[in-house]
Formats: C-alpha cells, sequence, structure tokens
C-alpha cells in the first residue's frame, strides 16, 4: 500500500454562508454558496466512493475560509501536526482542528513558534520524502519546526519555492503516484521535481494543477479537458468535480479535505 496515496480517512468541513468575504488575490466574483455547496457534497461523493470514512465537520461562520481545511494540518500515518496559517484571519482555524484530530490519531503535534508560519496548501507529501514550499504563506521558521517534529517519525522534510504570486505550493502541483508529479511547466522548470516523473498540465490549463489522487482516483476540477485526457491516456481514474466557486477564493481539490490513514 503506498502510504502518500492510499487513505482509510478524511476529513472536510462544510463551507459557511460568510465564504463570500473568503481570502482572494484577485477579484473575479461572489462565490455562490449553493453551487459551492453543490460542489461540495460532490466532492464528498467521490472521497467515498473509494470506500474512505469521510467527516463532515460543521460550518464555521467566523471562519470565512474554513472549507480550506488542508491548511490546518499535516496528516501522516503516524500522527498530525497541527499548522500555524501564514494568514491572519485564518490562524484559529488551525485551534478549531486538532481536537477532530486527537478523536482520530494517538499522537497530535503542533507548529508553535510566534514566529513560524505554515499552511497546508505548501505540502506535498510523496512516498519518500516531504516537500514545502516557501511562500507569502509558509516561513523558514515554520519549516525548520516542522521538520523537526516529524523526524523522529521517520520522515525527511525538503525545503522548496512556491513561484511569486502562486498562493500555494501545491496550487501548482499533486501527487498522481508513488512517482508521479501532475505539475504546471512554471514549478517543474524550478527542478524541484529532478528524479520524479512528471506530467505537465497542458498549456493554458493551469488552474487545474491542484488535483489530489485519493485511492484508486485522481480527483480533478471539471473544465481542463486537455489535461483529463492526457491523464486518462497515462491509465489514470479520472472523476472530475466542479470546482468554479472555490477557484474564485483560489481554492482546489487538495484545499477540501485531510486525507490519512492513522496507523494505531
Ligand atoms: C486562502 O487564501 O487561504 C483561501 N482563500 C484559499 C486556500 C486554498 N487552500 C489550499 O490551497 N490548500
Amino acid at each position: 500500500m503506498s502510504a502518500s496515496y492510499h487513505f482509510t480517512h478524511a476529513i472536510t468541513r462544510k463551507p459557511s454562508a460568510s465564504i463570500t468575504s473568503g481570502l482572494r488575490a484577485v477579484d473575479i466574483g461572489t462565490p455562490d454558496l449553493a453551487k459551492m455547496q453543490a460542489h461540495h457534497a460532490d466532492y464528498i461523493a467521490a472521497l467515498r466512493s473509494t470506500g474512505a470514512e469521510v467527516v463532515e465537520l460543521d460550518a464555521l461562520e467566523a471562519f470565512p475560509d474554513s472549507v480550506f481545511v488542508e491548511d490546518t494540518a499535516l496528516c501522516l500515518p503516524e500522527g498530525a501536526v497541527v499548522m500555524r496559517p501564514g494568514a491572519p484571519s485564518r490562524l484559529g482555524e488551525a485551534a478549531l482542528m486538532a481536537p477532530h484530530l486527537r478523536a482520530l490519531y494517538a499522537q497530535v503535534r503542533q507548529i508553535s513558534g510566534a514566529d513560524s508560519f505554515i499552511e497546508g496548501g505548501d505540502i506535498l507529501t510523496t512516498e519518500t520524502e516531504i516537500l514545502v514550499g516557501r511562500s507569502a504563506r509558509t516561513n523558514a521558521a515554520g519549516i525548520v519546526e516542522l521538520t523537526a517534529l516529524v523526524s523522529d517519525w521517520g520522515h525527511t522534510v525538503r525545503e522548496v519555492f512556491t513561484p511569486p504570486g502562486v498562493l500555494h505550493f501545491k496550487t501548482d502541483c499533486s501527487l498522481l503516484d508513488g512517482e508521479t508529479i501532475l505539475a504546471t511547466e512554471r514549478l517543474a522548470a524550478s527542478g524541484c521535481f529532478d528524479g520524479y516523473k512528471v506530467i505537465h498540465t497542458a498549456i493554458g490549463e493551469e488552474a487545474c494543477a491542484n488535483t489530489i489522487r485519493f485511492n484508486d482516483l485522481v480527483i480533478m476540477p471539471a473544465g481542463f479537458p486537455k489535461t483529463r485526457d492526457t491523464l486518462v491516456a497515462a491509465g489514470y481514474a479520472v472523476r472530475e468535480v466542479g470546482n468554479s466557486e472555490c477557484a474564485k477564493l483560489d481554492g482546489g481539490m487538495s484545499c477540501l479535505s485531510l486525507r490519512f490513514s492513522p496507523r494505531g
């Protein structure tokens, strides 16, 4: 079993009505809550269709971006690490995720340094290492602290860089299997995936780089036919899910869940 993409559990959180005030790099319109809820339900159905247990947490009105649960924690087989989001409006979300992780994990650790910032969207866990992209949300101190917290669990952290103007490292890449990454050309050109097989998103379809491999499925945003066809031709079982509303807030498939198989 490949621990980097075989999962027994996922945690999600319902979108709140306050999602209309969610953070966005560029305002391309207000998300439609009903449409987002429909997409979210479809996403959860896709996760469940693989046999995983999916927790659906209640919406948090005080945190407009709280549907993007991935940013609050890093989940590994041995335990979970609660993040310290670099976006001030999101800092409180992480503490609210901790009890849900403790319910499923024996070991839950925490990024706690006052100067340490790190968001789950900047973390790509592969079969052999954990890549963390420095970004406007994740700093060197956060990466150093994470490295120390996961080393006795046997994990190696490698610092990489999120391209300027890109929200998170995983905005531009995803794990497809134990040796293959889907990435935009602009990110892959940095050399951070040397040693991996890389499939590029089609030109003009960079916005679908944030997909997830979840058990047998590659779950990707709908509306990117060239990249979808490339993935299907490469042998992946692709499931498309609408993402138009989350995309208005720079969110994609990985942001909407924490995915893991707690060991013991
Ligand atoms: C934010 O700016 O924090 C949210 N609007 C989007 C977060 C997306 N999360 C992710 O890529 N992991």
